[in-house]
């Protein structure tokens, strides 16, 4: 962990929005409601709620001043334009195309390269992600390195693809099967780890070398390149706006949920480098999914909003006080004996619930067990990334998750310094009395992506 001098955000307050804290009986009853199940509680339940940082951040003056300048025409908007021109300059890209989030521009973009039984590789892919990939008819591969699975490691870059295991499975598999590799940055499933760029150029040198398409799935794009700027020998001073441009020039087409560091509650969007012919496709494609190709499931005023978040995203000011509060959290649970995924990442901290719990077999979903304890503690609701996640192979066997992880996701400019410390010691006081807590069993599952809504039951 750095030493760091204590860095109040670059902020004030507005507008203020109350939050309560339930009493711990009616905390009890509410989770029992929820079947024990995070996602099911009521925002009004929760007192700090790191559920997500997608869509849950809050916006600036000059991004609510834009919202009321948007343009709702339906065809031609003027906020479309203000987004495009910015997105273009931001990512070196010629053809943007909006979507009502980041699953949406995966539907629109992944099926034009899937052809049924091909694979899809990556260094690990979000949930959605492979949820499109699978719809599609592909098979999701991820090729992460392995130091990404020990929490304890510190490296700064564990969201990196193992090279040699790339080259080494294309070789295997043929590139004839491969419908394209996508580089999710910042590296979400294995704990907001960044990518390093000589990661990234290394992997679309691979792939050009097997004529394998190279995409990048950009939801954090900004937190990966201020962690390349810091950790990366070359970058210290180069702005983030030219990290961006050099990220983004090694790869040809990205899908994006804005929800994240376009800094705004809704939106996505699809970058096409230079291929007309795809652009013209995406664009046929998008009318019958999303919208016509300059709205794409987004309101004018949205895309006003997010034509300014994406110039507030890329300020050093923003992202070091950014950051700053991730770490300043990961400081004060190591200071509580709480393990989580280290080097902490850019946009939440990842509890190791398989050490905070050696006694809970995986198929009693430790961490699940552990979010709902640190609701019951103090209200806050985290979200688990595991096991219970992961769901069931196809003949309805549980899978095993290489990692048992509590995220604390922080929203973006939304809790202070206080909250956090809060945060800490309440799950520091869980830490304390972790031999006491039991596993978790389901009683009710959809069958595809159930953790979103099944029900559970501590096991007594
Ligand atoms: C999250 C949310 C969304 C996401 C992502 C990456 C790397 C694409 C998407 C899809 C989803 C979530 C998870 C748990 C609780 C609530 C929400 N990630 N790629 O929090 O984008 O949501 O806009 O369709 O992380 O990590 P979108």
């Amino acid at each position: 962990m750095t030493n760091f001098t204590f860095l109040p955000e670059p902020y004030r307050i507005k507008m203020v929005e109350p939050i309560h804290l339930l009493p711990p009986q009616e905390r009890v009853e509410a989770l029992r409601r929820a079947g024990y199940n995070p996602f099911s509680l009521r925002s009004s339940e929760v007192y700090i709620d790191l559920l997500t940082d997608s869509g849950t951040g809050a916006m600036s003056d000059r991004q609510w001043a834009a919202l009321m300048m948007g343009d709702e025409s339906y065809a031609g908007s003027s906020s479309f334009y203000q987004l495009e021109s910015t997105a273009q300059e931001l990512f070196g890209y010629q053809y943007i195309i909006p979507a009502h989030q980041g699953r949406g521009a995966e539907q629109v973009l992944f099926p034009q390269f899937i052809k049924p039984g091909q694979d899809v590789i990556g260094n690990m892919h979000f949930d959605t992600t492979m949820a499109h990939i699978s719809l599609a008819g592909g098979i999701p591969v991820n090729l992460v390195h392995e130091r990404a699975y020990d929490t304890q490691l510190e490296h700064p870059f564990k969201g990196d693809t193992d090279l040699d295991q790339l080259r080494s499975y294309i070789v295997k598999r043929g590139a004839e099967n491969i419908a394209f590799c996508i580089i999710t940055i910042t590296c979400n499933s294995a704990g907001g780890q960044p990518v390093s760029m000589a990661n990234i150029k290394a992997v679309s040198e691979i792939c050009q070398e097997y004529g394998v398409l190279c995409f990048m799935d950009a939801a954090r794009f900004a937190e990966n390149a201020y962690f390349i700027k810091k950790r990366e020998a070359g970058y210290a001073h180069q702005s983030i706006k030219s990290i961006i441009r050099e990220m983004f020039s090694y790869t040809q087409a990205f899908t994006l949920s804005a929800k994240k560091d376009g800094l705004v509650n809704i939106g996505g969007l699809i970058g096409i480098k230079d291929n007309r012919e795809w652009y013209e496709h995406t664009r046929s494609v998008l009318v019958p999914l999303e919208g016509f190709p300059t709205y794409g499931g987004m309101a004018g005023r949205d895309m006003a909003a997010l034509a300014v978040g994406l110039q507030e995203v890329v300020t050093d000011e923003y992202l070091e006080a950014r950051v700053y509060q991730i770490e300043y959290l990961a400081t004060r649970l190591q200071a509580g004996g709480v393990p989580f995924q280290s080097p902490v990442g850019g946009h939440a901290v990842f509890l190791d619930a398989k050490k905070i719990l050696p006694h809970i077999p995986f198929h009693q979903y430790p961490a699940q067990a552990l979010c709902n304890e640190i609701y019951l503690e103090g209200g806050i609701r985290p979200v688990e990334i595991g096991s219970f996640l992961l769901g069931r192979d196809a003949t309805g066997v549980q899978l095993e998750s290489p990692l048992e992880l509590v995220r604390l996701t922080i929203p973006r400019r939304v809790y202070t310094i206080s909250h956090l410390e809060y945060v800490a010691a309440i799950c520091t006081k869980v830490m304390q009395r972790a031999s006491d807590i039991k596993g978790i069993k389901i009683t009710y599952e959809p069958p595809v992506l159930r953790h979103f809504t099944a029900r559970l039951e501590p096991l007594s």
